[in-house]
């Protein structure tokens, strides 16, 4: 059923990454469907109906189907892109809808969430990616392009048949945005990690730009500190490390330099964040394995109180604009 088909796709998780790839997608020819969780979202959504792209160069509109989860019929070939602790709510959602066929691909920040899925969802076809684009919401459904990396795409502990694999990374390099079949995905989930362990939190923290992070020794000191520690855990797990992290989260930091991280952001907004799936799974890592992680501790224990005091901030907000709604 998989061969010679226009996929239709949905997403589910509209902010920069999933918004981005449902552009992609359907420039691309695939019919695409975003799915919200509530009405207010699809109102807004339907105002406009587009996903808009800003880049340095262009703005480009492109319309969209938009659905609610809740809504019936099949769902073929799934794209996850909400973050990484509404995994499992975001399937459970849309559980009624997968078949014995339905594809799901697993884009998040941060580890830990496939074991999580293949426990609950053991039956399901899924394919984890990770990608090193660079994206912001500006607005819903308008978001800016900083930056357009490669997507590495790969089958977690072989859950997916390789032919159905190989097809859904055929339909895929369709939407003309650089993407790999990478057998080795583990060694590249690890890659971001570490980036994801430094740049997001310290931006949050100290509430400044990628690049800033590396002006200064200290900052440069802590970056390594927490890559040591990363590569470590990598390390005992046998992780395939071509650079080492610190190397690595420099040039990101260089490469990125004007981005504000997608965690900076989330304390902006006093949005959850995805550390307990960044730090808290290199710090769970390192229990497991009796290995020390002092440093990921120590700014994990700082962030959980920036995370708490930026949610109460936004609470008056939150509680205002689900009235308005
Ligand atoms: O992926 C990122 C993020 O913001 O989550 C980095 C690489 C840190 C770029 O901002």
């Amino acid at each position: 059923m998989h061969k010679d088909v226009t996929p239709v796709w949905h997403i589910l998780g509209a902010g920069a990454m999933g918004c981005l790839w449902a552009y992609y997608l359907k420039s691309a020819g695939h019919p695409t469907t975003l799915l919200l969780k509530n009405c207010a979202a699809l109102e807004r959504f339907l105002s406009t109906g587009n996903i808009t792209i800003n880049s340095a160069t262009s703005l480009a509109s492109l319309p969209v189907r938009a659905e609610l989860t809740t809504q019936k019929g099949n769902i073929d070939y799934l794209l996850l892109t909400t973050k990484a602790y509404d995994v499992i709510p975001a399937l459970s959602a849309v559980a009624h809808r997968l078949h014995p066929n339905s594809v799901v691909i697993l884009m998040q920040n941060g580890m830990g969430i496939a074991e999580q899925v293949c426990q609950q969802f053991p039956e399901l076809n899924f394919l984890l990616a990770t990608t090193t684009i660079g994206a912001h919401r500006n607005a819903p459904f308008c978001i800016t392009e900083a930056g357009l990396g490669p997507t590495y795409l790969g089958n977690f502990a072989q859950c997916m048949d390789p032919n159905l694999a190989q097809q859904v990374y055929n339909y895929l390099c369709e939407s003309n945005l650089d993407i790999s079949f990478e057998p080795n995905l583990n060694a590249r989930l690890w890659q971001k990690l570490a980036i994801s362990c430094t740049i997001n939190p310290l931006t949050a923290i100290l509430n400044c730009k990628n690049g800033e992070l590396i002006k200064s020794d200290e900052g440069i000191q802590l970056i390594k500190a927490i890559c040591d520690e990363v590569e470590t855990i990598a390390q005992a797990n046998k992780i395939a490390i071509n650079q080492p992290y610190f190397q690595q989260v420099l040039n990101v930091a260089k490469q990125t330099a004007e981005n504000y991280s997608s965690m900076w952001q989330d304390i902006q907004r006093g949005r959850q964040t995805e550390i307990q799936y960044t730090n808290g799974f290199v710090i769970q890592q390192g229990e497991n394995l009796q290995v020390e992680t002092p440093t990921n501790q120590w700014l994990i224990d700082i962030f959980n109180q920036l995370e708490e005091e930026s949610s109460q901030a936004h609470t008056h907000e939150k509680n205002y604009s689900d009235y308005l709604h």
